[in-house]
């Protein structure tokens, strides 16, 4: 019922092998309104707020390292429920055990390479699409 933005990136792992399309037409076949769409590869400090949440954590480190390690798809989606919708259709966290049928079930064999980010709710969707869709978080920007 409530029309819900809800952000998702296409990680380097996703980019580099060759997932942007098919991410994007699962997402538009879905239903969802693609709102935003940029290619951009984050800056350290960036994707350090990116996962701010994270801090301190064991994986911490390797997983900021990683996600500033290439170009990424930054998607804003806007849909019924997205954030709910989208986070069932990414699968669980570990692309191991993620069930078939789902992004990282179907392509990830990783925990921490696992080609999609999505935000864990409305608030943080919009946040978060502050800091990529803002010149600042881009690295090497292409103009
Ligand atoms: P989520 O992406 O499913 O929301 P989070 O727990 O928020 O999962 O973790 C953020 C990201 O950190 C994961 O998508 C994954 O890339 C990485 N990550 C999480 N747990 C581990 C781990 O135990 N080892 C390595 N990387 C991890
Ligand atoms: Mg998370």
């Amino acid at each position: 019922m409530a029309n819900k933005k809800e952000l998702i990136l296409i990680k380097p792992d996703g980019v580099r092998r060759g997932l942007i399309g098919e991410v994007v037409r699962r997402l538009e076949m879905k239903g969802f309104k693609i709102v935003k769409l940029k290619m951009l590869q984050l800056t350290r400090e960036c994707a350090e707020k990116l996962y701010d949440v994270h801090r301190g954590k064991s994986f911490y480190e390797e997983l900021v390292r990683f996600m500033s390690s290439g170009p990424i798809v930054a998607i804003l989606v806007e849909g019924d429920e997205s954030v709910e919708v989208v986070r069932t259709m990414i699968g669980p966290t570990d692309g191991r055990k993620a069930p078939p049928g789902t992004i990282r079930g179907d392509y990830s064999n990783s925990v921490l390479e696992n080609i999609v980010h999505a935000a864990d709710s409305e608030e943080r969707a919009l946040y978060e699409a502050s800091l990529v869709f803002d010149s600042e978080c881009d690295y090497s920007p292409s103009q």
